[in-house]
This record gives structure tokens, sequence and C-alpha cells, in this order.
């Protein structure tokens, strides 16, 4: 490890040592190493690659008005994505770590692969900010669709060309992850009135912080917080309004985590755990 990533990591050392517990806030680039492209990296990202899908701007595929007129775009796209396919990474099964050791206060997480849970991460500490493919609904009458019915809808094209549709009203259903233009689950506003005050490391890992309200949750801990930023590039508050004791650790999200790891001797458990999955 260089010197200066060592150097760079202390505080945050010294405050997980002290017993601070952290909170997280994920972005898709924590998962990028497991195969699912994030948004918005040049050339790998997802927006750099819809080209085939047709669409009029590349948001359109998860905003809802759009869903409403084309739902196929956004179908083709969950083919590619749908949970299953993949296997959680190094900085997962670190935050895992980090519940087992009884440091961790929350993961906000703006992903919906659900690779946290998968990891193994307790229900209790995990807020899917933008939902989940855990359930779906009609967007018409919101009756409720089983995701065994949802994955039979899509596997046959020759019915609504694969496109899951409501058997009350024939309405677009869609799974329950949060498209631009709808509301974010309650349990993403309740859950941050009780613990925005009491963040105590918020280690912010692998997002653009371009999504909103999410973007705005690092700039709304209190001024003793430590707060981690963990990306490839500089982003949000770490940027617009920094503060003297941010670290900003422009590395790779498993990468930094095994660092940390191993600064704290945790990497013989994190090897475990990886091993075990
Ligand atoms: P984004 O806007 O695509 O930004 C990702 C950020 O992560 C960028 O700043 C990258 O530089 C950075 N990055 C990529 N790979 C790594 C890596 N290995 N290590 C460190 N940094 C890395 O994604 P956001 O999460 O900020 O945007 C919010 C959207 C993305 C949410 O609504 C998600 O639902 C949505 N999304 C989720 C997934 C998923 O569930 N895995 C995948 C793609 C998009």
């Amino acid at each position: 490890m260089s010197a200066d990533l060592e150097k760079k990591l202390r505080p945050l050392v010294d405050a997980i040592q002290s017993g601070k517990k952290i909170t997280f806030f994920n972005g898709a680039g924590v998962s990028t190493s497991a195969g699912i492209p994030d948004f918005r990296s040049p050339k790998t990202g997802l927006y750099a690659n819809l080209a085939k899908l047709d669409l009029p701007y590349a948001e359109a595929v998860f905003d809802i008005d759009y869903f409403r007129e084309n739902p196929k775009a956004f179908y083709t796209l969950t083919q590619e994505l749908y949970p299953g396919k993949f296997a959680p990474t190094k900085f997962h099964y670190f935050v895992k770590l980090v519940q087992d050791k009884k440091l961790l206060k929350r993961v906000y997480t703006q992903n919906i692969d659900t690779l946290e849970r998968l990891a193994g991460v307790e229900d209790e500490y995990i807020v899917e900010a933008h939902g989940s493919f855990a359930r779906n609904h009609c967007i018409d009458c919101s009756e409720e669709m089983s995701t065994e019915t949802l994955i039979e809808h899509m596997n046959n094209k020759d019915k609504n060309e694969g496109i899951p549709t409501c058997s009350a009203c024939k309405g677009y259903v869609k799974p329950d992850i949060v498209f631009f233009g709808e509301g974010l689950p309650s349990r993403f506003f309740d859950l941050w009135d009780e613990d925005s005050d009491e963040v105590e490391v918020a280690l912010v890992a692998g997002t653009s912080l371009t999504v909103y309200p999410f973007a705005s949750l690092p700039a709304e801990v209190g001024k003793k917080t430590l707060r981690v930023l963990v990306n490839k590039e500089n982003v949000g508050d770490f940027k617009a309004g920094k503060r003297r004791s941010d670290l900003v650790l422009l590395h790779d999200c498993d990468y930094v985590a095994e660092k940390l790891c191993e600064l704290l001797n945790w990497k013989d458990e994190l090897d475990a755990y990886i091993e075990e999955a």
C-alpha cells in the first residue's frame, strides 16, 4: 500500500478503533466489480451503452412518464440487471464485517441490486433509498404481482412482448424501484430523521452524488462527523462544501476496503467471508 494512502486512512482507522460507528452511503460504484455497470462512468456506464434501446435521452429508461408510454426499454435493460446473476463484492463483505464487529449504524444505498443483503447485512441496517426488485406493482391500479409471476411474464416474449401486465386492469407492472418522477420510500425519510444527528463516520462510496435527495445526505451530517469519500472522482459536497476533516480517497472501493482491513487487522476475516461465499 502506498504510504500516502496509509496516512490518509489513519483518521478513519483511529475512529473505527475507538468504537465510532459507520454509516455507509453507497452508490453504483460499489457494485461495478460484481459486473453491474454504473450509470455515469464514461464508456462502461449504462447511459453510454443505451443506444440499442433508441431512447430520446438516456435517463428516460428510468423515467415513469416514459415507462407509461414505452415500458420495453426498461424491461430490455432489466433482463441484464435482474438480481440473481451477481455476487457481492469485497466492499459489500467489508460492510458485513463492520456489522459483525457491532460498528454499523446504517447502510443507505442507492443501489437496486440487493448485494448488501446478499452479503449478509441485516434488514434493520439497510435503507434501499431507491427501492429494490423485491416487490412489484401495477402502475395504474397498484395491484401487487409476485416476483415469480413477473419473471414468468418477462420470459414469455409471445405475450405482450415480455412486458409484465396486470391481471386486474391490464396496466403495466413495474418493480418497486424508484424512477425519476417518483417519491422515495417512507423508510428513507423516517430513518434519516432518526439518524442524521447521530452519524459519527459517514463513508460515502461509489456514487456521483447527483441524484437528489440522496445526494444531499453527506452535507446534512453534523460538523463533528468524520466524512470519507471513496470514489474514482471527487464529487458532491466533498468538492462543493469541503470540510477540513474530510478524507477524500480517489481509489477503487474494493481496494480501499482491503487496505482498511489490513490496517485494522481484519484482513483474515474479510478473506474468510469471501471464501465462504
Ligand atoms: P453513478 O452516477 O453511475 O456514479 C457512480 C460513481 O461511482 C462514479 O462517480 C464513478 O466514478 C464511481 N465508480 C465506479 N466504479 C467505481 C469503483 N470500482 N470504485 C470507486 N468508484 C467507482 O451512480 P450513482 O449510484 O451515484 O447514481 C445513482 C443511481 C444509480 C441510483 O438511482 C441507482 O439506482 C442507480 N444504479 C444502480 C445500480 C446498482 O444497483 N448496482 C447500477 C446502476 C445504476
